[in-house]
């Protein structure tokens, strides 16, 4: 069986950890040890920076699965230290509210070295892979640029609105601000990177993850073509929700998801992604246990939908809700 993750960066590389603990331990139902995992990874969070291009989502999937990951902030390299970032500083350099590590530098350098040469983003993310080896195929949504940026209030500003990088207002300014609206600069003139669309056409399972469902999965969704292949590619498609009694489990959905308007809550970000049989993507929906009494209004909007623990405690736990996830699309 192959199956196909698109994902974000923390929500996306945590859920495939616990994945590939499913697979490995053989406790995920119909799902063969040697399963093979392909992850479209977002690149609308990257960035260019002092000379050097950053994708977070990318390398927080890389490090995560490949063992190389600062498990406690769940972005950049583990023992880590910040000389560069210190030097850049007393340079006066800006931006100085984005932290790039000593050792997540050489990561930057390695990419960027091969981008100036030529290689396209998916042939240099491959050779970044051979050193990680995280135990999938990872793969650029995309190798063209995309970048998203956020509008906020400026009252300073003669429009009465400025706009920054994505990483500007999460990082910065840690999402405390209300987006006025969403750009997702490059995306609608993108093609999706080489193996992205056969990925999703030629899985037996694909799945979304509780990944951010505007700023990750919707980028994504939105590169020209894959919106399609997810639509009617012949695999079962499954998503899990990220938001959990309520409220986002991690990071800046709310704010996204109130941006275009869809209701914060398990149910509006299933509906958002909408039922297949009503031209929708999804065949199944896996929300927490907390919010179970939104499965029967799910269901009745066409969408199968169960109610299991949802938080990614640990690889077992997790391995438990890919599990659920598998058995909802199972016998569908
Ligand atoms: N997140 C922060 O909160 N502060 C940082 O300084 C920061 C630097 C950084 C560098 C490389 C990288 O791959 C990720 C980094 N992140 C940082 C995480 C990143 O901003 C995000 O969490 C995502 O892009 C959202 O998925
Ligand atoms: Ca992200």
């Amino acid at each position: 069986r192959d199956i196909t993750v698109l994902s974000g960066g923390m929500g996306g590389a945590k859920f495939l950890r616990g994945l590939l603990h499913g697979i490995t331990s053989g406790t995920l139902p119909h799902i063969d040890p040697d399963a093979r995992v392909t992850v479209v990874a977002n690149t609308a969070d990257d960035i260019w920076l002092h000379g050097l291009k950053v994708c977070p989502d990318l390398d927080t999937v890389m490090y995560t699965l490949g063992d190389g990951i600062d498990p406690e902030r769940g972005w950049g390299r583990r023992d880590e230290t910040w000389s560069v970032k210190a030097e850049l500083e007393a340079y006066g350099v800006e931006p100085t509210w984005f932290g790039l590590g000593d050792r997540d530098v050489a990561t930057h350098l390695v990419r960027t070295q091969m981008l100036d040469a030529g290689y396209p983003l998916s042939k240099v993310t491959e050779a970044l892979c051979r050193r990680w080896q995280p135990g999938v195929t990872l793969l650029p949504m995309t190798d063209d640029r995309v970048e998203t940026h956020v509008a906020i209030a400026d009252p300073d500003s003669p429009s009465g609105r400025r706009v920054i990088h994505f990483q500007e207002y999460w990082v910065r300014l840690r999402a405390q601000v209300p987006v006025e609206t969403l750009a997702f600069v490059g995306l609608d003139q993108a093609t999706p990177a080489p193996g992205v669309l056969e990925a999703v056409n030629d899985a037996d399972l694909v799945v979304l993850p509780p990944s951010n469902p505007v700023v990750s999965l919707g980028t994504i969704l939105d590169v020209p073509g894959v919106r399609d292949a997810v639509r009617t590619t012949r695999a079962k498609v499954v998503g899990l929700s990220p938001i959990v009694g309520g409220e986002p489990v991690h990071g800046m959905a709310r704010q996204m998801l109130t941006a275009i308007g869809v209701e914060v809550s398990a149910a509006g970000v299933g509906r958002h992604y909408g039922a297949r049989r009503n031209g929708g993507l999804l065949d199944g929906w896996l929300v927490d246990e907390s919010d179970a009494d939104a499965v029967p209004a799910l269901q009745v909007s066409g969408l199968d939908a169960a109610a299991v623990p949802l938080m990614m405690t640990s690889p077992e736990a997790t391995a438990a809700m890919a599990a659920a996830a598998v058995r909802l699309v199972a016998g569908a």
